[in-house]
C-alpha cells in the first residue's frame, strides 16, 4: 500500500541525512532555532509568516548542504556541463516543492503541528518569484528542476530582477500594473554571493594596438558596473543532487569614479553610480517586441558577461586549453535573447585570450544550441546604432562573422543577392540592424523548435532558407512540464491516488510509468476515487473564486477553464464570444429544456502587456459580460463568469487540478507548443482545443476521441485568410455565421456597456478592418460544435471519468524529464553524474 512506498521513501532519504538530520524532532529544533535567531521573534509567539520564514530556513539549509555536496562532487568528476542561459525563470513558490524534492514533506508536517501549525497554511505565505512572463519563463523552471531530478551537471543563469512581472489588479474591470517588488519581505531561497562579482563593460572606443608583431583591436570599455551573484539552489527529486540557478544583480562597481572624484563633483558621481543598478531592476513585459530598448539591451549584455566569465572561470580553473572548451561546456541559448553570448565568447578567445579567429571560430560553433520558442517570423532584432554606442566592439565582431559566413555562402549558392540578403546576420535598411535569430542559427550546432509542428514550420517558413542549408541541424523537442510541480506540489490527492492505484511512487521520477491507470480504467472503486479528488479540488478552487470575486458557484457545474497571457492569437475573444451565445440559447429556452442544460462556470484568468490596448479591452469584456450575466437572475446557476485576477503560478496551482474542462484555442500555426494543455492533461482535466502546437501531439497520444478538438487545421488557415482576403471589398454579412453576427452585434451596440470601448476590439474580427486574421468567424461554428460535445460528455459521468484517466495516462510523454533526457543525449551531449549519499 501507499503507506509502505512512504516508509520505503522515507528510509531511503533519511539514508541521505548529511549533518542535519530530517526527523520531526530535528526538524522542530531547527525552525525553533530560526525563529529565534534568524527571524528574531520570540519562540513562544510568532505567527504564520514568521513560521514560514523559519521553516523556510530551515529547509534551505538543508539544500545548501546538498548543493555543496553536488558541487564538490561536479568538481572532482569535471564532467562535461551544461550551461542553461535564459532571461527569465518563472520559479513561482519554492517550499512546497522543496520539502517534497528533499522528501521530507511529511516530517515537516508532523514538526509544525507540534508547534501548532498546519504545513499548508504555512505554504501559502510564500509570494511567487516571477521572474518571467508565462510560457518560455515557467518552461525554463520546469526544466531546471528536470536536471536536477535526472542528475544532469548543469547550471542555470539567469537575472534577479528586482521587480518580476507586474500585478495584476482589475478596478472597475480594467486591468491596471502595480510593480512586484517582491524582495520586499526577503528570499530566503537565495544566497547572496558577495564574493562572486564580476566587471562587466559598456560604451568607449575599439582601438588597435601591436602586439607580437601583429595588429590587434583592443576594446577601451567607457563605464563599469558590477554584477553580483545570488544563487538558488535547485533540489532533485529522489537523488542528493542539487543544482544551481545563479542569478545576477547589478551593482554600482567598487573601483572609483576618479574623474568626478578630481572634478570634485562628488554627488553626481555618486548618483551616476546609483543608476547602475537599474540595469537589472525590472523584468520586460512580454508585448514580444523590446526592439530598440537601450535597458533591454543593456540586461542582454550584462547577463550575458557576468555569465561568461564565470563559465570561463570555471573552465580555467579545471582545464588549461580551449580545444576542450567544446568537450567541456554547452552553452544552451533559451530564445535569442541571449545571443549576443556568441560575440562575446569570440571576443574572449580572440582579444583576451588570443586565440586568432579562425580557431575561436571553430569552438564557438561546436558549444552553442539555441531553442527558438515562437511561431513569430519576425524575430528579435537589434539597431546598429545602438551597439555600436553601447558595445562598439562586439559591434565589429558581429560585421567580421556576417562577412565571413555571407562569403562562404557566396561559394555555397553564388551570387544571389537576394537570397543572401535574406540570410544575413546584418539586416539592411532604415532601421540597420543584428538579426539575433540569423545569428544563433549560424553559430549554433543544434536550432531546436518546441513541438513537431513548430518545427515543421520553421523548417518550411520561419527559417526555410537555413533549412535548406543546415537540414542536419533543424530537431524538435517537444516541450514538457514537471509531474512533481504539476501532479505532487499542486495535487496532492491526485498524487495519492495515483501511487495507491499504480502501488508505487515511482512514476513522480519515470512519468511513462502513469499509462498503468489504463489497469484500472473501468475499476468502479477507481473512478469513485478519482471523482472525489476532483470534487475537492473543485471545493478548494470555488472557495477561492468566491474569495477573489464574490461569485458563488455550484459545484455541479462544469468548472471551464482557460488561464493564460491575454493575446490575440490565444483567441480569448472566441472564448467569450461563445460564453454570450450560449447565454443567448439559454435565454430563448423554455424550463424545460433549462432543466437538461449542463451548469457551467467559466473560468477566465491572464495578464495582458501593458501597452496591448486590444488585451486590455478583452478583459475589460470578459468583466462586462460577466457583470451582466452573473446578475441575470433568470440564468442563475446555469452560467457563471469569473475573471480570475492576477494569474500567476501559485494561482495556477489552484485552479488547474480544479478544472474539468480547459481551452486552448489559438488559431492553428501560432502557439508554438504550449505548456498549459500538458499541465491540465496531467490533472485529469479535458481538453478543448484547437489542433495547435503540442496539442497535435496530445491529440496522437490520447486519441481524439478524449477531447475535443476543433477549427481550420494549419494546411487551411492560409487558404482561408486568403479567401477572406478576396472576399473583402464587399461586406458580406451572408458569409458570417448568423450566431456570430449576433453575438458581434451585441458587443458592438453596448449591450453590455461601453460600446465606444469595445468597438476597436469588435473591428479585429470584422471585414473591411482587421480582417478577422485569426480567424474567429470561420472557427466559430466548429468551437460550438466541440462545446456542445463537451456538454454531452459530461452529463456520462462514466464516460468522463474514463476520458479523464485516459489523459492523466497518456500524460507521462510530456514530462519536462522527457524533453530533458532528449536535450542532454542528442542536442548537449551531457551524462549524469550523480553525487553519491
Ligand atoms: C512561449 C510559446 O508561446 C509557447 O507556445 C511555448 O509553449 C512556450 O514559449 C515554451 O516553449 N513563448 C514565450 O513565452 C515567449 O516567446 N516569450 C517571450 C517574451 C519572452
Amino acid at each position: 500500500g501507499l503507506g509502505e512506498h512512504r516508509a520505503k521513501a522515507e528510509r531511503m532519504f533519511s539514508l541521505m541525512d548529511g549533518f542535519l538530520k530530517n526527523d520531526p524532532i530535528s526538524l522542530q529544533k531547527d525552525i525553533l532555532h530560526h525563529v529565534e535567531y534568524t527571524v528574531a521573534r520570540s519562540r513562544f509567539s510568532f505567527d504564520d509568516f514568521e513560521a514560514y520564514q523559519a521553516l523556510a530556513h530551515t529547509v534551505r539549509d538543508r539544500l545548501i548542504e546538498r548543493w555543496h555536496d553536488t558541487h564538490i562532487y561536479f568538481k572532482r568528476t569535471k564532467p562535461k556541463r551544461l550551461y542553461f542561459l535564459s532571461l527569465e525563470f518563472l520559479m513561482g513558490r519554492s517550499l512546497s516543492n522543496s520539502v517534497i524534492n528533499l522528501g521530507i514533506e511529511d516530517q515537516c508536517a508532523e514538526a509544525l503541528n507540534q508547534l501548532g501549525f498546519e504545513f499548508e497554511v504555512v505554504a501559502e505565505q510564500e509570494g511567487d518569484a516571477a521572474l518571467g512572463n508565462g510560457g518560455l519563463a515557467r518552461l525554463s523552471a520546469c526544466q531546471m528542476d528536470s536536471l536536477a531530478t535526472l542528475d544532469y551537471p548543469a547550471w542555470g543563469y539567469g537575472l534577479r530582477y528586482e521587480y518580476g512581472l507586474f500585478r495584476q489588479i482589475i478596478v472597475d474591470g480594467f486591468q491596471h500594473e502595480k510593480p512586484d517588488y517582491w524582495l520586499n519581505f526577503g528570499n530566503p531561497w537565495e544566497i547572496e554571493r558577495i564574493h562572486v562579482t564580476y566587471e562587466v563593460k559598456f560604451y568607449g572606443t575599439v582601438e588597435e594596438v601591436e602586439m607580437n608583431g601583429e595588429k590587434q583591436k583592443v576594446w577601451i570599455p567607457g563605464e563599469t558596473v558590477e554584477a553580483v551573484a545570488y544563487d538558488n539552489p535547485i533540489p532533485g527529486y529522489g537523488t542528493r543532487n542539487t543544482i544551481n540557478l545563479r542569478l545576477w544583480a547589478a551593482k554600482p562597481s567598487s573601483k572609483f569614479d576618479l574623474e568626478a572624484y578630481n572634478t570634485g563633483d562628488y554627488i553626481n558621481s555618486v548618483v551616476n553610480r546609483q543608476n547602475a543598478e537599474t540595469i537589472s531592476n525590472v523584468l520586460y513585459p512580454d508585448d514580444r517586441s523590446h526592439q530598440g530598448k537601450e535597458l533591454r539591451l543593456e540586461q542582454q549584455y550584462f547577463f550575458v558577461s557576468a555569465s561568461l566569465q564565470d563559465i570561463m572561470r570555471r573552465f580555467k580553473e579545471e582545464h588549461t586549453n580551449f580545444d576542450e572548451l567544446p568537450e567541456k561546456v554547452a552553452l544552451h541559448l533559451n530564445d535569442t535573447h541571449p545571443s549576443l553570448s556568441i560575440a562575446e565568447v569570440m571576443r574572449m578567445l580572440v582579444d583576451e585570450e588570443h586565440l586568432g579567429w579562425h580557431k575561436a571560430w571553430d569552438i564557438v560553433c561546436k558549444i552553442f544550441s539555441f531553442t527558438t520558442h515562437t511561431m513569430v517570423t519576425d524575430g528579435e532584432k537589434i539597431p546598429v546604432e545602438l551597439l555600436e554606442n553601447l558595445l562598439p566592439r562586439h559591434l565589429e565582431i558581429l560585421y567580421e562573422i556576417n562577412f565571413n559566413f555571407l562569403e562562404e555562402m557566396k561559394k555555397r549558392i553564388g551570387l544571389d543577392y537576394s537570397r543572401l540578403a535574406l540570410l544575413s546576420i546584418v539586416e539592411e535598411g532604415a532601421m540597420k540592424s543584428i538579426r539575433m535569430a540569423n545569428l544563433a542559427i549560424v553559430c549554433s550546432h543544434t536550432v531546436n523548435g518546441v513541438s513537431k509542428l513548430h518545427l515543421e514550420k520553421l523548417k518550411t517558413k520561419t527559417f526555410k532558407d537555413f533549412y535548406g542549408l543546415y537540414p542536419e541541424k533543424f530537431q524538435c523537442k517537444t516541450n514538457g512540464v514537471s509531474q512533481r510541480r504539476w501532479i505532487v506540489v499542486s495535487n496532492p490527492g491526485l498524487r495519492d491516488l495515483i501511487s495507491k492505484w499504480l502501488g508505487t511512487e515511482a512514476w513522480i521520477r519515470d512519468a511513462d510509468l502513469l499509462s498503468g491507470l489504463r489497469d484500472h480504467l473501468d475499476n468502479a472503486d477507481f473512478h469513485l476515487e478519482w471523482k472525489m479528488v476532483k470534487k475537492v479540488n473543485k471545493m478548494r478552487l470555488a472557495e477561492y473564486i468566491e474569495a477573489m470575486s464574490g461569485v458563488k458557484v455550484s459545484l455541479d457545474a462544469m468548472f471551464d477553464v482557460q488561464v493564460k497571457r491575454i493575446h490575440e492569437y490565444k483567441r480569448q475573444l472566441l472564448n467569450i464570444f461563445g460564453i454570450i451565445h450560449r447565454y443567448n440559447c439559454l435565454k430563448n429556452m423554455d424550463k424545460d429544456s433549462r432543466r437538461k442544460v449542463v451548469p457551467r462556470v467559466c473560468i477566465i484568468g491572464g495578464k495582458a502587456a501593458p501597452g496591448y490596448e486590444i488585451a486590455k479591452k478583452i478583459i475589460k469584456l470578459c468583466h462586462a459580460v460577466a457583470e451582466k450575466i452573473n446578475n441575470d437572475t433568470d440564468i442563475g446557476d446555469l452560467l457563471k463568469v469569473v475573471f480570475i485576477p492576477d494569474y500567476n503560478v501559485s494561482v495556477a496551482e489552484l485552479v488547474i487540478p480544479g478544472a474539468d474542462l480547459s481551452q486552448h484555442l489559438s488559431t492553428a500555426g501560432n502557439e508554438a507548443s504550449g505548456t498549459g494543455n500538458m499541465k491540465f492533461l496531467m490533472n485529469g482535466c479535458l481538453l478543448l482545443a484547437t489542433a495547435d502546437g503540442s496539442t497535435v501531439e496530445i491529440i496522437e497520444e490520447i486519441g481524439e476521441d478524449n477531447l475535443f478538438v476543433f477549427g481550420a487545421k494549419v494546411h487551411e488557415v492560409e487558404k482561408r485568410r486568403q479567401k477572406r482576403l478576396s472576399n473583402l471589398a464587399p461586406l458580406q454579412p451572408a458569409k458570417v455565421p448568423l450566431h456570430f453576427a449576433r453575438v458581434l452585434r451585441m458587443v458592438r451596440d453596448g449591450y453590455f456597456g461601453h460600446n465606444d470601448y469595445f468597438k476597436s476590439l469588435c473591428e479585429t474580427v470584422e471585414f473591411g478592418f482587421g480582417n478577422d486574421y485569426y480567424l474567429l468567424t470561420s472557427d466559430f461554428g466548429s468551437y460550438l460544435e466541440a462545446q456542445a460535445a463537451a456538454d454531452k460528455a459530461f452529463v456520462n459521468q462514466d464516460k468522463w471519468t474514463r476520458m479523464s484517466i485516459l489523459s492523466v495516462a497518456g500524460s507521462g510523454r510530456f514530462s519536462s524529464d522527457r524533453t530533458i533526457q532528449d536535450y542532454a543525449e542528442s542536442t548537449w551531449k551531457i551524462s549524469p553524474c550523480r553525487c553519491p549519499l
